[in-house]
């Protein structure tokens, strides 16, 4: 027996899996299809990480097993290649970034085929080819068409650092997700998309697919769906202020009100307000702020009254103060509140610093210590006609009355905002319009695109914050499409979001160029079958793909009203320490060592082994090793193979029993699992010192999957047909994954005395005769009498006697 060395057989079945197109998916359309996705990777220039091919592997055993089970397999990849590390290292390093990306992603590429990964090569995409990015601008045109798109003033995050607008979702904890940078808000023009205008379809077709949990719940709180009111106070001068609350049974509580500092009503009043520089100092203070760091609840609470002028409670008719303060946010609702400090946790907090007074209208909590917010239980007092009402009964009253006087509106409200959509940079997709002093924006003609990026000399943003773009005078100086004037192009680009929204499209048939893919086509392959990505992506990505493919099932582009009919997730992979892995940390472990030194099949089996999937896991080298060694061991079975085409006697419940763990393990996320299964059926083979070749040709069957380079290799030296690949996935039957005998423990008053082995489809009699038999039993039960027995079918037989 030769010995085993991945180096000479993996690269050795790489490349006939791709001389041979094994992996292609077939045009085929009367098979039933499969579509398994994975994230496409941003080649960034640090190549592979071990966390890539954690999701990489995990569908890939899905791909392989649907392949063995008879399906047209669709298992793409491809490179998210926009963005601005690429961008930030061309400029450093006075590279193109076009050269930069090329050079990343054939690293990428390389590093992903050593691993062996079924991916259908031949559909491969790239969202900074031209080609590409033709249908990117196609799909914008359409959304400006349909009004989705518009251009506004637009007080949007501002990353200090890499000196562009961020999208909320790219502002983490306060700094930009990207650098770490210093995030400030600033008011630009900014091209954004209405995301909002299909915030409510987002929500409800979550019930359409399986999504797991965490992530369903991760998207509703980000859309952020809430039920209530929008209510006038007046103020004086005639004035109104509208405010927006979910607890309008609380309004006899409101005893002051807050406007963000932004909000309009403070022009409109000028000549009231008293103390109007105060608040204009004020207001430039909060400028400096994210709203993350507005809204922490955990800050302490800041603001100015506005001398001057009151509001009215409608509900007690008190005059009540208003307030400027930065907690309240001009993005949402109507920009002002109505607070209740006796049941709100923020306006308590100012409350108490500014002395204001604090009413109870919930009976039920201690509100002189803190406010009392819970709305299940709690009887309104202090409130007027709504006294001795629960609150969901309070609730309807006071809506009933406020909209009887015409001074309420229930109101639906979400949390979502529109999507910031324009990048003052270079390496993204050129935006297609064109401004024209007399028509306006007037789109690119359709056969005129792609608008093609134009070479420049430099990419460094320019510090008033405009696109390089904006310095090649010859290319933004145009003619207007519309009526042959002069035009100015956009120079702004679209954000990295932008080409990865559709993506999944393009590979059902990625080499179209008269649509972004054919119609039959997508009848076919969509919708995806099993999607798996990371969870940073859910409120980001997940979400804006989820958005455009709903837009584009409006327009009849796509079939179905939803791209991904499952979607789950992996942890993280930390380093050794249990850290994040990074450059700086110095513990970040390179696939291609691993491979290296232990192979890619190694690799592939520890990826899986290492821990629960959804769980976040550190690396262990020790880990790695005992992979290696559970290979050695299967390579040697060769050495106890015998003759024989069926599976003997002793060992047909194991066999069933693992062929059926496995199949399920690897439909639900188990990898783990399964490979500790296919480990114990090959100690049970070790022990009894015999294989018989149906037996090791399932086992190499269900192992292909996790290590498809040795399972292949096992196939061809034995001489078994075909390449395993090409098999069919084992099955297994029901009844032979029974256990013929099953072990019984015997209690008596609740302690195991001893243990019977008994056929596993005994009846309780059978048992009970059994354990009477029993010489032990027989010592603890003498002289006294059986009062009770509780059977616990296949486990326990538990006797009581007194
Ligand atoms: C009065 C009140 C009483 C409120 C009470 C809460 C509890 P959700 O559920 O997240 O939609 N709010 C409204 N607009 C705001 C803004 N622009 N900035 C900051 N806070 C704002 O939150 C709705 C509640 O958040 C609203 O209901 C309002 O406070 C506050 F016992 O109104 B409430
Ligand atoms: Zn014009």
């Amino acid at each position: 027996m030769k010995e085993y060395n991945p180096k000479e057989i993996e690269k050795k079945w790489q490349d006939i899996w791709e001389e041979r197109g094994t992996f292609y998916a077939s045009d085929d359309k009367t098979k039933p299809k499969y579509y398994a996705l994975v994230e496409f990777p941003y080649p960034s220039g640090q190549g592979l990480h071990v966390g890539h091919p954690r999701s990489y592997t995990a569908l890939d055993i899905v791909a392989r097993k649907r392949r063995m089970q008879g399906y047209n397999v669709l298992y793409p990849m491809g490179w998210d290649a926009f963005g601005l590390p690429t961008e930030n290292y061309a400029i450093k390093n006075k590279i193109h970034p076009r050269i930069v990306t090329e050079r990343n992603i054939a690293r990428f590429k390389a590093q992903l085929k050593s691993i062996g990964l079924s991916f259908d090569w031949s559909r491969e995409v790239d969202t900074t080819d031209p080609k590409y990015y033709k249908w990117t601008q196609w799909i914008f045109l359409k959304l400006f068409e349909k009004g989705l798109a518009y251009k506004k003033e637009a007080s949007i995050n501002w990353c200090t650092a890499c000196k562009i607008g961020l999208a909320n979702e790219e502002v983490v904890n306060g700094v930009c997700e990207r650098c770490g940078g210093e995030v400030v808000r600033k008011v630009k023009n900014q091209w954004m998309l209405k995301i909002t205008e299909y915030a409510e379809r987002l929500i409800q077709d979550l019930q359409l697919v399986d999504y797991i949990e965490r992530v369903k719940i991760q998207q509703e709180n980000w859309i952020g769906r809430s039920t209530g009111m929008e209510i006038d106070f007046a103020v004086t001068g005639g004035k109104q202020i509208k405010v927006y609350t979910t607890r309008p049974d609380t309004l006899f509580g409101a005893t002051y009100m807050v406007i963000a500092p932004e909000h309009p009503l403070i022009d409109e009043l000028k000549d009231f307000v008293a103390n109007l520089d105060e608040i204009e100092a004020y207001k430039e203070q909060a400028n400096k702020k994210s709203d993350f760091e507005r809204t922490e609840l955990a800050k302490e609470k800041t603001g100015v009254e506005i001398k001057g002028i009151k509001a009215v409670n409608p509900a007690t008719e008190k005059e009540i103060p208003i307030f400027v303060s930065d907690y309240v946010l001009m993005s949402y609702g109507t920009g002002a509140i109505m607070a209740v400090p006796g049941h709100d946790t923020r306006d308590w907090e100012f409350a108490k610093k500014f002395n204001l007074p604090i009413v109870e209208v919930v009976a039920g909590g201690n509100i002189e210590e803190a406010a009392y917010t819970d709305t299940e239980n709690g009887i309104m007092v202090n409130s007027g006609f709504l006294n001795g009402l629960e609150v969901k009964e309070a609730k309807e009253k006071i809506s009933d009355w406020l909209e009887e006087k015409g001074i309420g509106k229930r109101k639906v409200n979400f949390k979502l905002r529109d999507w910031v959509f324009s990048r003052q940079r270079y390496w993204g997709e050129p935006i297609p319009l064109i401004y024209c002093e007399k028509c306006g924006w007037v789109p690119v003609p359709e056969e005129e695109l792609p608008v093609v990026l134009p070479e420049v000399e430099s990419y460094e943003p320019t510090d008033t914050g405009e696109s390089p773009l904006a310095n090649i005078r010859e290319w933004v100086e145009t003619t207007c499409p519309k009526c042959g004037g002069k035009g100015e192009r956009e120079t702004d680009t679209m954000p990295q979001w932008a080409g990865s929204s559709w993506y999944f499209l393009r590979y059902t048939d990625p080499h179209n160029d008269k649509e972004l893919a054919s119609k039959e086509n997508l009848d076919y392959w969509l919708p995806i079958d099993w999607y798996n990505g990371g969870m940073e992506h859910t409120t980001l990505h997940l979400l804006y793909s989820r958005f455009w493919h709903k837009f584009l099932y409006d327009c009849g582009v796509v079939p179905t009203p939803e791209p991904y009919q499952k979607r789950t997730s992996h942890g993280m992979i930390l380093g050794e320490n249990s850290e994040k892995m990074s450059k700086s940390r110095g513990n970040v472990v390179n696939p291609d060592e691993i491979i290296e030194e232990y192979g890619a099949d190694t690799l592939r089996v520890y990826e899986m082994f290492i821990g629960d999937f959804e769980k976040s896991v550190p690396w262990s080298q020790n880990g790695i090793k005992g992979c290696r060694r559970f290979l050695d061991r299967v390579w040697k079975l060769q050495s106890i193979l015998t003759d024989g085409d069926a599976f003997s006697k002793e060992l047909e419940t194991s066999l069933h029993k693992t062929i059926k763990k496995v199949s399920e393990d690897f439909e639900n996320l188990k990898f783990n699992t399964a490979i500790a299964a296919l480990m114990s059926l090959l100690n049970e083979f070790n022990d009894r010192g015999q294989i018989h070749r149906a037996e090791f040709k399932t086992f190499l069957m269900l192992l292909n999957p996790i290590a498809p380079h040795i399972t292949e290799e096992l196939w061809q030296i034995n001489g078994y047909e075909g390449m395993i690949a090409e098999q069919s996935w084992p099955r297994w039957d029901e009844e032979k994954t029974k256990d013929a005998m099953v072990e019984i423990a015997v209690q008596v008053n609740g302690k195991v005395r001893a243990a019977i082995v008994i056929p596993a489809e005994a009846s309780q009699e059978d048992v009970k005769k059994k354990a009477l038999e029993d010489e032990k039993i027989i010592c603890f039960i003498q002289g006294k009498n059986i009062v009770k027995e509780i059977y616990v079918p296949g486990k326990i037989y538990n006797i009581v006697v007194k």
